[in-house]
């Protein structure tokens, strides 16, 4: 097989960047190692930036999120326990004039699917043995396996978008990657709840008993999550559990409804990239380069960032041979990665208890929050950078 760029990984950055491509005429292949069922069912992300839903629409997937979507102008902090717990909306629309949409990842790469396969945009699913050759010259290969048989794409340019566990960082030298990595004492333990969410409005919970986020898919979809320690054993946690432990939580600011849990699932929390996103001809996107903690809901977005720039830069080289926006790439997208990694390290210092934190740690923690709350300054940097730094 033979084509201009070949893309490694079906999740939110390979699709995107087949979609982009082909707006420009440029020809790709997708490979991927799951099913499409499993890949269209994989519960993960749920928030989009307001560039990036204004990109899906641009690239004409975005009909089913504009209809089933949940256009959010805020988010609400709740902290102090007890009596003095209260809620704190944070108003993007008014901070920043922006706002932010809640559609499954899953509905997002379904959407993507559906599209890319329909124009003609091989996507070939459950490959395995995915290895590269030639990256550092001008012919470089992907081989793979695919329905029991040996295949390889002979491509100019490859894109590794098989996120974090994928093979295409590993493929780039190894000592030319530097690695910057933090491991969180925590972990998530989320789950999707066939009962109403208990705001409109995301609510981001700080108690002395832990972190709480109480977001949702639809009015009567719920997706919550608690901290926990980050290797929890899902099996000490029945539904009675979960539930007792996200109403406690809530601080008792809303009502909250009990339905039935059709996902649980923990999650560690990490911040990581790794530096250059490039060598020779292979450039990685997404969560093959770096991982956010999920607490400024970043990382689908930052995906979606990072294969914007990358197909520009493509369209350029293939429209006048100009490989200046492919050499620059790495240190382009750099500079919204990092910013990312601050503000979602940020978040997830604000609101989680640490287990080796002190007093003092403690009520700083309060006081920053109650500074976020009441202090527009502060508030508007948090809108900012949570409803989406500027696009160009
Ligand atoms: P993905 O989605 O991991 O896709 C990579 C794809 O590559 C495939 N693959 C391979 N294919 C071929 N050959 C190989 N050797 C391969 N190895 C792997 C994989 O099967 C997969 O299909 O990476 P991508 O595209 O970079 O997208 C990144 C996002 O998925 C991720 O950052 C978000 O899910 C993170 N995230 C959130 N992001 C947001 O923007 N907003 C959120 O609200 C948000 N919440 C979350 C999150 C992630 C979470 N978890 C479970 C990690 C909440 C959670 C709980
Ligand atoms: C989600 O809807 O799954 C979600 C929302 C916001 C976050 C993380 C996850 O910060």
């Amino acid at each position: 097989m033979r084509t201009q760029v070949g893309i490694i990984g079906a999740g939110p950055a390979g699709l995107m960047l087949a979609r982009l491509l082909k707006l420009s005429g440029i020809d790709s292949i997708v490979i991927e190692n799951r099913s499409r069922e499993y890949c269209e069912n994989r519960v993960r992300a749920g928030l989009i930036e307001q560039w990036a839903r204004d990109l899906l629409i641009e690239v004409g997937v975005g009909a089913r999120m504009q209809r089933e979507g949940m256009y959010h102008e805020g988010i609400k902090l709740q902290f102090g326990d007890g009596k003095n717990g209260a809620l704190h909306p944070i108003s993007f629309k008014k901070l920043v004039g922006k706002g932010t949409t809640v559609y499954g990842q899953q509905e997002v790469v379904k959407d993507f699917n559906a599209l890319l396969l329909k124009e003609g945009t091989p996507i070939l699913f459950e490959v395995s043995d995915v290895s590269l050759e030639g990256v550092d010259n001008k012919h470089p290969k992907i081989k793979f396996k695919h329905e029991g048989q040996a295949q390889e794409i002979d491509c100019d340019l490859i894109a590794g978008c098989d996120g974090f566990h994928g093979i295409c960082r590993p493929s780039l030298p190894q000592n030319l990657l530097k690695v910057f990595d933090r491991e969180y004492p925590f972990g998530w333990l989320g789950i999707l709840s066939e009962s109403p969410p208990p705001d409109h409005e995301l609510i981001y919970s700080y108690t002395e008993r832990g972190f709480a986020l109480y977001a949702m898919r639809s009015p009567n979809i719920s997706r919550l999550y608690l901290q926990c320690a980050p290797d929890e054993d899902i099996a000490n946690w029945p539904d009675d559990r979960i539930w007792e432990e996200l109403t406690l939580r809530l601080a008792g600011t809303r009502k909250l409804e009990r339905g039935k849990i059709v996902q649980k699932g923990v999650t560690p929390m990490r911040s990581f990239v790794a530096e250059p996103m490039q060598y020779g001809r292979l450039f990685l996107a997404g969560d093959s380069a770096h991982i956010v903690p999920p607490t400024g809901a970043k990382g689908m977005n930052l995906a979606f960032a990072d294969v914007r720039k990358l197909a520009r830069a493509m369209a350029a080289y293939y429209k006048s041979g100009n490989e200046e926006g492919l050499a620059s790439y790495s240190d382009t997208v750099l500079s919204r990665v990092w910013k990312a990694q601050r503000f979602s390290w940020w978040m997830t210092q604000l609101l989680h208890r640490f287990p080796q934190e002190t007093a003092f740690d403690h009520r700083r923690q309060l006081a920053e929050l109650d500074y976020v709350a009441t202090s527009e300054a502060a508030a508007t940097t948090l809108a900012e950078n949570y409803a989406g730094l500027p696009m160009d």
